[in-house]
This record gives C-alpha cells, structure tokens and sequence, in this order.
C-alpha cells in the first residue's frame, strides 16, 4: 500500500505490470526506465531465467520529482508471466496500488490473455484488493506483429468494463508511456484522497502532466 511520509514528505506507491508469458511487461518496464532515468542512475534488478524470462519479477525505482510538494516515487514491478507462477503473481499483488496488464495483441494469444486477465483479477480479491475500484488500465502490446488484433478487437474480447487502454509496442517504445501515465495518474489520485493530501490540483493529473512532457520531445 502507499505509504505517505509527512515528515520527509514524500509518497511511495507500488505499480505491478502483470499479463501472460512473454507479453512484453519486462520490456515495458525497462522502456520506461530508459525514459525517466536516461543516464541510468538506478540498475533494474532483472530476476531471469537463462533464457531472459522472468523467474520472480524485475524491479525498477521511478523518481517522479515532487509535484505538489510531496516527493513521489514509484516501485514498478513485473510479475513472470508463466501459468505455473501464479502464487508469485499472488504474492507481488500484496500491497499493489495500481497495475498495468499486459496484453499480447498477437491472434493466437487471446484466450491466454483472457485467462491471463481472469487470473489477475482472482489475485486482486486474494490480496483484498476490489478490482472493481482498483487503478488498472490495459496495454495491448506487440501492435507491430504482423497478425496483431485490431484494437476493436481486443477491446471487445478483454475489456467490456471499458478500463483505459493502450495499443503499444515495447520493443519500439511506443505507446508503454501513454499507459504508465494513465495509470501513474489513477494511482496517485487514489493514494491522496486516501491520506488526505491536500493539494491545490489533484495529484495525479499534475503528474500525469509532467510525464506527458516528458514524453513529448520523442513523439
Ligand atoms: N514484436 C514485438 N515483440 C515484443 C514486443 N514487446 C516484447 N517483445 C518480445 O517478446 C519477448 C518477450 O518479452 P518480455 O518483455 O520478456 O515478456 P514478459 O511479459 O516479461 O515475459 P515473462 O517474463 O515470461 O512473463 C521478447 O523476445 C521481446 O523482445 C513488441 O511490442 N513487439
Ligand atoms: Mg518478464
């Protein structure tokens, strides 16, 4: 959970990148360290298999500056997306203030992504999370391969609630940062009413405006 610290000021806030195996949440995730921390002061921990998939998550520390006043900071994680993992997934939800699913846009993942989806959900109320009020949004990924669904595609196959979605392509670099923002936004939103940070603006949409121009020189 958030945790605010009113002496130093600060606000720390755990975001979860799950979805099937091999949907590009590690890419993602190191898609958006190479923006935010160019010079690559911070060192993801990548914890792999040899054969690069991800074995318990990756973790990367996001400095979002102080908006507001409060110095605000994000734990990003990805969960490994293999079905026999899921008590890791379980396990990294604990504490999740928002989370970002993957979706693989290839044809012939679909019902992994449902079962993918389905499953995340089930952690969510494990961790006595309600995903219903929960800050999720939808990344559908790998927009380049050749036999990608369309959008209304995937839409209407995974996202019937209507949750803010993304198409992306993370090994190109497009469209990861629309969706971490979108969700940087809900979940910073959520984590200030709930320590009653009072600010002028709500939180998360000033830091939501600050990542999009960061973002804007590269689109
Ligand atoms: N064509 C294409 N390939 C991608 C994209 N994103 C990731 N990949 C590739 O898909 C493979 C899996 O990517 P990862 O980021 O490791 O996937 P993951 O979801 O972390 O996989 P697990 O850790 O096993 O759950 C790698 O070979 C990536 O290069 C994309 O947008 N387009
Ligand atoms: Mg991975």
């Amino acid at each position: 959970m958030s945790i605010l610290n009113p002496r130093e000021k600060s606000l720390v806030c755990k975001l979860v990148y799950d979805g099937p195996g091999l949907g590009g949440k590690t890419t993602s995730l190191r898609s958006i360290h190479t923006l935010l921390d160019p010079a690559q002061a911070t060192r993801p921990v990548l914890l792999n298999t040899e054969d690069a998939r991800t074995l318990f998550f990756d973790f990367v520390p996001f400095d979002l500056g102080a908006p507001c006043g409060h110095r605000v900071r994000i734990q990003g994680f990805t969960a490994p997306g293999q079905v026999r993992y899921n008590l890791t997934r379980r396990c990294l939800l604990m504490g999740a203030d928002g989370a970002v699913f993957v979706a693989d846009a290839s044809r012939d993942r679909l019902e992994e992504n449902r079962a993918a989806l389905v499953s995340l959900r089930t952690n969510l109320r494990a961790n006595h999370l309600d995903p219903a009020h929960f800050p999720l949004v939808l990344q559908y990924n790998k927009r380049d391969a050749s036999d990608a669904l369309t959008r209304e595609e995937l839409e209407a196959a995974l996202n019937p609630e209507g949750l803010p979605s993304f198409t992306s392509s993370a090994l190109r670099g497009e469209g990861v940062f629309d969706a971490f923002a979108a969700v940087v936004q809900r979940m910073l939103n959520v984590a200030a009413k709930k320590h009653a940070l009072v600010v002028d603006e709500p939180l998360g949409d000033v830091a939501a405006r600050w990542l999009s121009r960061l973002a804007a020189p590269r689109s």
